[in-house]
């Protein structure tokens, strides 16, 4: 029998801790369970989790490709290896900018933090970035501007002391089912409830006490709405905001009134008044992809954090708690050199450089001063090179027929476990070992480290991320790695120390430490402490290094003598914002006169790779019955042809009552869905805005064609 092996899990970012079983012959996993040790998840695990973790549906790669002859052909490591090495090479040479570097929140913490030093310290790129742009970039400039730092301030331990649970644009109960299982069994308890918001019923609105639905992409409207009616019912908690906020009266000066915010976002006042009682008592509000993937995405998640401060609701059970997506994009927003250097070190501050060129032993001036233009601005500038690691960009990105047009003109190496449409037009391809195969640790998204381990053996044609990003860093940059194969627990220590003292304090973690407690949160600064709650500290905290002498009392939630704030602004103090509902990117007219949204499905991971096999098969868009009906003349058999601005595609049709009229709903896990969508950003936080488009629909124009992975 194999070795039962404690790991985490690697498909979302609940971070449950797993045990793998290898196959008794040959590779793979034969077994996979929720580890009862494990303190994030006791034993629990989803289905998806456990199915992709156990047995991927994707078509593995087993040896390293080259194209040749317009045809990519099984080659060895050594030339594979050197052909990226040289069409690197050539690019850097012409100009560090022209390489970009694409990496992912699905590698380790070590491999990802190679990846940055790499890209960072040796190409000196400012076209660097990760998917996890594509995902948590509002939410983690929201939390900066609003906190000083980026990280939800709330942990699991809150969900059970919440007397309302705010879901607002998340569907956890299909993208994070352990956690919605917590949350609703905390809501099983009496007068506990949650309430959802967002235009489409979804798995978890239909799970929840209340559903609010307003008009797609009016959330700010409806977060300003609510906010309103708090203020004209007095049931602001002035103690906080006096105590531990600035800039709430420079709201209140662009405060809309209420009726006239509840009508811009489609919702009446009853709706309104609902979540104005929830935030009254001890709420927290979660948010998703709905709220982040706008082009006022991060206004709208600062409104969110506002509706927090505005009523003291950052206490223990409490809290603005934005739903971290794949497994380690938290770990990569502190690791990777992406957005900020590592331990949260801004790109602008010249000393945060000059520290973290020193470490690297690298020149300074060679370390950008920003940290680029995004995954979107980075493929619009036509980059010469494109090294892409755990991600599939040509199904992944918006507008993805132009993504790939820009992929095709470079020159790409694709680092994957899986063949993906991104595979398909590579120049090189190196196969990396995945999850259940790769010996690191990653971050879930209340902070908490925890060890990734290896408990099967790969093909000899398959080697780890980390490997393969330190053979080609050292082979073009000499002294950056000290081994083509590091022992992943030094890249870890080497990563842990240059988080030293910053807000982002990694250094008291350590593998010996990960082994007895299996996770460990950040800001960890010693080799006894672990965060609790972040910027507070009171008699409920549950703070390693809170102030225990004090004077409890546990009764008065009030911003008491027994509870201190602190924030790392420049005033020590949270910030209000000022944003207000503006008009969609590409509202409906009279030639696109529907909305077209994409989102996720319990089956289904992202791009599909590891979830559709290698077929897409139909795409199915989920209509309301009446939606259908008015465009019945265009139907053949059940079949009809959506076209945007950008493109057209056939799809097979599923009559979904709970998608409201005038919309239609398309998963991101088939490849041809960003064919439609539009590349319009954030500009705060390069997020695209997936979530609305104008589309119409037509009679079918193709029949319908599954794409697949080749
Ligand atoms: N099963 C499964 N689980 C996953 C993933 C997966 O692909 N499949 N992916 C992982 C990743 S990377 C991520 S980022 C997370 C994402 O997890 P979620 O954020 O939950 O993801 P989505 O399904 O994209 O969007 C959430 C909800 O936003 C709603 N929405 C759309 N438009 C609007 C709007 O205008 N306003 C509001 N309020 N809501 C709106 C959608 O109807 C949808 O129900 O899931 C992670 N977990
Ligand atoms: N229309 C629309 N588009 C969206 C979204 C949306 O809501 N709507 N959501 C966006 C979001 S939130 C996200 S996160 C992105 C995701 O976008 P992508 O990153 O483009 O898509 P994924 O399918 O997650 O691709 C991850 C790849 O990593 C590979 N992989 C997994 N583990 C490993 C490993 O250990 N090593 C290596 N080398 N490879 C590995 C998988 O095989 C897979 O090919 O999509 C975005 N695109
Ligand atoms: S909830 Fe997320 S982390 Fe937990 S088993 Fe499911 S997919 Fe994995
Ligand atoms: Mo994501």
């Amino acid at each position: 029998m194999s070795d039962r092996v404690p790991t985490t899990c690697m498909r979302c970012a609940v971070g449950c801790g797993h045990v793998h079983q290898a196959a008794d012959i040959g590779y793979g996993i034969d077994t996979v369970r929720g580890d009862a040790a494990h303190p994030v998840n006791q034993g629990l695990a989803c289905a998806r989790g456990i199915q992709e973790s156990r047995d991927p549906d994707g078509q593995w790669l087993t040896r390293p490709l080259v194209r040749s002859d317009g045809e990519l052909r099984q080659t060895t490591w050594d030339v594979a290896l050197a052909r990226a090495v040289e069409g690197l090479r050539e690019a850097h040479e012409r100009d560090p900018d022209s390489v970009a570097v694409l990496g992912s929140g699905q590698q380790t913490n070590e491999a990802a933090y190679a990846l940055g030093k790499v890209a960072r310290g040796g190409f000196g790129t400012r076209n660097y970035d990760a998917n996890t742009t594509l995902c948590m970039a509002s939410a983690v400039t929201a939390y900066y501007q609003a906190f000083g730092s980026d990280a939800p301030p709330c942990t699991y331990a809150d969900i059970e002391d919440a007397d309302r649970h705010v879901v607002w644009g998340a569907n956890p109960a299909v993208a994070h089912p352990v956690m919605f299982r917590w949350i609703r069994q905390a809501a099983d308890e009496e007068g506990v409830e949650i309430l959802v918001v967002d235009p489409v019923r979804s798995e978890t609105a239909e799970n929840s006490e209340h559903h609010v639905a307003p008009d797609p992409g009016k959330d700010l409207a409806l977060a300003r709405a609510v906010l309103a009616r708090i203020v004209e019912t007095d049931r602001v908690d002035e103690a906080f905001v006096e105590a531990a906020t600035d800039g709430f009266d420079a709201l209140l000066d662009v405060l809309p009134d209420a009726e006239r915010a509840a009508e811009t976002a489609g919702v009446s006042m009853a709706k309104v008044d609902l979540l104005a009682d929830a935030l009254d008592r001890q709420a927290l509000v979660y948010w998703g992809m709905g709220i982040n993937q706008h082009v006022q995405g991060t206004e709208t998640a600062r409104a969110l954090v506002d509706l927090t401060l505005a009523t003291g609701n950052l206490r223990p059970g409490g809290g603005p708690f934005s739903l971290t997506g794949q497994a380690n994009s938290m770990g990569t927003r502190v690791c990777s050199s992406k957005g900020s250097w590592p331990g949260q070190r801004t790109f602008e501050n010249p000393d945060h450089r000059r520290t973290v060129a020193d470490r690297w032993d690298v020149p300074v001036d060679r370390l950008p001063d920003d940290a680029g233009p995004g995954p979107v601005g980075i493929l619009e500038a036509g980059p010469d090179a494109v090294w892409t690691v755990a991600t599939n960009p040509v199904a992944g990105m918006p507008e993805a027929d132009t993504a790939r047009e820009a992929l095709e003109d470079a020159f790409v190496v694709a680092q994957d476990a899986f063949h993906t449409e991104t595979i398909a037009i590579a120049d090189v391809v190196l196969p990396a070992a995945t999850w259940g195969e790769s010996e690191g640790t990653t971050t879930n998204m209340e902070r908490t480290v925890s060890r990734v381990r290896a408990a099967t053996e790969v093909p000899s044609g398959v080697r780890p991320d980390l490997d393969i990003i330190a053979t080609i860093g050292s082979r073009l940059f000499r002294g950056l790695f000290e081994s083509t194969s590091p022992d992943p627990e030094s890249i870890f220590e080497e990563f842990t120390a240059l988080t030293e003292g910053t807000v982002a304090d990694c250094s008291g973690i350590t593998y010996d430490r990960l082994e007895d407690a299996h996770a460990i949160r950040w800001p960890a600064p010693g080799v006894e402490s672990a965060g609790g709650y972040r910027y507070y500290e009171g008699s409920e905290s549950g703070d390693a290094e809170a102030d225990d002498t004090d004077d409890a009392d546990t009764g008065d939630t009030d911003a008491g003598e027994d509870e201190s704030w602190s924030f790392p602004t420049a005033s020590g103090n949270a910030q209000f914002s000022t944003g207000r509902q503006g008009a969609l990117p590409e509202p409906t007219d009279d030639d696109y006169p529907l909305t077209l949204t994409t989102a996720r499905e319990a089956d289904g991971y992202n791009t599909g790779v590891r979830s559709r096999g290698g077929t897409a098969g139909d795409l199915v868009a989920r209509i309301h019955p009446d939606t259908i009906d008015e465009h019945a003349d265009s139907v053949t058999e059940d079949r009809l042809t959506v076209v945007s601005r950008r493109g057209s595609e056939t799809v097979r049709l599923d009559p979904d009552e709970g998608v409201p009229r005038g919309m239609v709903w398309l998963p991101i896990h088939h490849p041809a869905t960003n064919r439609l969508t539009l590349s319009e950003l954030d500009p705060q936080s390069r997020e695209p805005h997936f979530k609305q488009c104008a589309v119409r629909l037509t009679a079918p124009e193709a029949e319908l064609s599954p794409a697949t992975a080749d």
